[in-house]
């Protein structure tokens, strides 16, 4: 199987390229990136003998039919991932998350290409706290930010082109990752490195948001899940009963790295916060049989600060750049 990753410099495409090489020696592996701020080669530098990299940009009409012709499988990962970022610059989210989606669309639609679209849990808007439903396939889309609505849009595309023009697709709707080389400027990566560093962690508002977390890894499998039994134009939410608020998040990182629980500060909260996220995954888990490995949130949280700890290179040189950004929105 020949298979193009798009966006497998970033947090979730190099685990998932990693783990592929790793895991399934007779998948020929093509990486396509345009090296953002957020993609790494050194990401991939464990697998760099076995994979093909591509520095490209997905809008990039010629190039991506060429990639998209000589594969068997799209993975489209590739976007831009920061709601903070999609608040102060919403334009290269448009262009990257709906024109980059539909030049892919094309490609795989001319070279009839089976393609599986990576999208976010955002697109279904939040919920309250005390609402005792979780999203599923059937909720109604109702972004909130920038980037949400860019995935909600590029989500639209997919099912427009399964339905009016019979590409072979499948998406899923994943809640947070975290784990091994997610961008610094991400909330748990941002609280383990400014620990590192001295400095305090940074809870927007009173913390009180929740998110529902999986590990990188556990989202991966079931990607690979969706590629071997999905059907053709079907919505898979991925999630893994992961659901913590935000301070008890930077309370255990605190704890886990030998520091006072209580020693984070509160800082400006961010505009149009979803309050909470959480994921019924009943049909990853019945109908295709899938299941999350990282079940223990605080295991995995330890790994991840380990991993940060042993892997300082691989984060410090741009940590001062992403907390000047920060300084500049007051968070
Ligand atoms: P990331 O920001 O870490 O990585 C994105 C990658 O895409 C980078 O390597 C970047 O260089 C590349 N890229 C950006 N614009 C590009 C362009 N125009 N052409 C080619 N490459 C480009 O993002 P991530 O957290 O790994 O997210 C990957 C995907 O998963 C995204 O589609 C995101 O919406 C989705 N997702 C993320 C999460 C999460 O918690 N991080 C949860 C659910 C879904
Ligand atoms: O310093 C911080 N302090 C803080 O309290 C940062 C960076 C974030 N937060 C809060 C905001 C959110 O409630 O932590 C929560 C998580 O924030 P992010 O890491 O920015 O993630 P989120 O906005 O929830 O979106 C993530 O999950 C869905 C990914 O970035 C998206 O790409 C994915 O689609």
């Amino acid at each position: 199987m020949r298979i193009l990753v798009t966006g497998g410099a970033g947090f979730i495409g190099s685990n998932f390229v990693n783990a592929t090489a790793r895991t399934r020696g007779g998948v020929e592996i093509t990486v396509l990136d345009a090296f953002t701020y957020a993609g790494s080669r050194s990401s991939l530098s464990a697998v760099c003998d076995a994979v093909k990299v591509v520095e490209g940009d997905i809008t990039d009409v010629a190039l991506v039919n060429e990639l998209v012709s000589g594969s068997d499988v799209v993975v489209h990962f590739a976007a831009e991932s920061h709601n903070d970022n999609s608040l102060a610059d919403p334009w290269p989210f448009v262009q990257t998350n709906v024109i980059g989606t539909y030049t892919l669309l094309e490609a795989v639609r001319r070279y009839d290409v089976r393609y599986h679209h990576v999208s976010t849990d955002e697109v279904y808007g939040d919920l309250a706290l005390d609402d005792p439903t979780k999203f599923t396939d059937r909720t109604p889309y109702n972004p909130s930010s920038p980037y949400s609505s860019t995935k909600a849009a590029s989500d639209m595309l997919v099912r427009a082109w399964v339905r009016s023009f019979g590409v072979q697709a499948t998406l899923s709707n994943c809640s947070n990752n975290y784990g091994p080389y997610q961008h610094i400027e991400k909330f748990i990566p941002r609280q383990i490195t400014n620990i590192l560093l001295g400095a305090r962690p940074k809870l927007y508002g009173a913390g009180k948001n929740v998110r529902d977390w999986i590990h990188v890894e556990d989202h991966n499998t079931a990607v690979w899940r969706i590629l071997e039994s999905g059907s053709i134009g079907r919505t898979y939410l991925i999630g893994a009963n992961g659901e913590l608020d935000n301070q008890s998040v930077v309370r255990m990182i605190l704890e886990l790295m030998g520091r006072d629980p209580g020693d984070f500060e509160h800082v400006i909260d961010r505009p149009g916060h979803d309050m909470r996220y959480a994921i019924d995954s009943s049909t990853m888990r019945d109908e295709l049989g899938w299941h999350p490995h990282y079940t223990n949130f605080r295991e995995g949280l330890q790994a991840t600060i380990d991993w940060y700890r042993d892997n300082r290179n691989w984060w410090e040189n741009d940590k001062d750049a992403v907390e000047a950004r920060y300084q500049a929105q007051g968070a």
